[in-house]
């Protein structure tokens, strides 16, 4: 397996994150987005999108942090990361949803403009972050993993870096006690790795 990557990207981090917790390897090929490699004919030949991460596997290419997750619990992970019961299954779908969508337009957007200088609305950023952490931190006062069930899931994957990163972005994570609870819970996995700043 090959992973198109970059240390400091936390949808590439969920990727490396989810292989060391199903001990899997991949050799990790960096990309450097700031010199505008990922916008170069070789990368776009591997995703057309130009954006990190992708991952090689077989011969096939899978591009998109949550496709992969999906693709890595389905081919080597054990049942529980991606459960095919129609409910759980719904649950976890829903999750990797709001990883791309809430997560993204909030804590990801605040990290993007204050440690990369990405120009944003600072107060739209702020506040999406905030409603996103308090919607969080209330589900986690009712449940151990995001999905609802009594293991982790790739849910918790796709959701944890940039939340636990939102520091970096300058939101402020003190407030959220179940968040932390559940930061300890994820870090005390088997097989966790960290990335810079976590
Ligand atoms: N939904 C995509 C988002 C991927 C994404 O935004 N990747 C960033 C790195 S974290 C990227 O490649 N940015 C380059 C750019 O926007 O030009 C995923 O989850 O993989």
């Amino acid at each position: 397996m090959r992973l198109y990557d970059m240390e400091l990207s936390g949808n590439c981090y969920k990727v490396r994150l989810f292989l060391g917790l199903i001990g899997q390897r991949a050799q990790l090929q960096s990309v450097n987005i700031l010199g505008g490699e990922h916008r170069g004919e070789a990368y776009l030949r591997i995703n057309p999108r130009g954006l990190l991460p992708a991952l090689e596997d077989d011969g096939a290419i899978v591009v998109d942090s949550q496709a992969i997750l999906t693709y890595l619990a389905r081919r080597y992970g054990a049942e529980s990361w991606l459960p095919l019961e129609p409910l759980s299954q719904a649950r976890v779908a829903s999750w990797l949803s709001f990883a791309a969508h809430e997560v993204h337009q909030g804590p990801n957007m605040a990290r993007l403009h204050k440690k990369f200088g990405m120009p944003i609305d600072v107060a739209k950023v702020t506040a999406a972050s905030l409603a996103t952490l308090a919607l969080l931190d209330a589900h986690l006062a009712q449940h151990h993993w995001l999905a609802e069930g009594d293991a982790p899931t790739i849910a918790d994957i796709a959701v944890y870096p940039y939340v636990a990163l939102a520091g970096e972005g300058a939101i402020d994570l003190s407030p959220y006690k179940h968040l932390h609870a559940w930061f300890a819970r994820v870090r005390a996995l088997p097989g966790y790795i960290g990335m810079p700043g976590l």
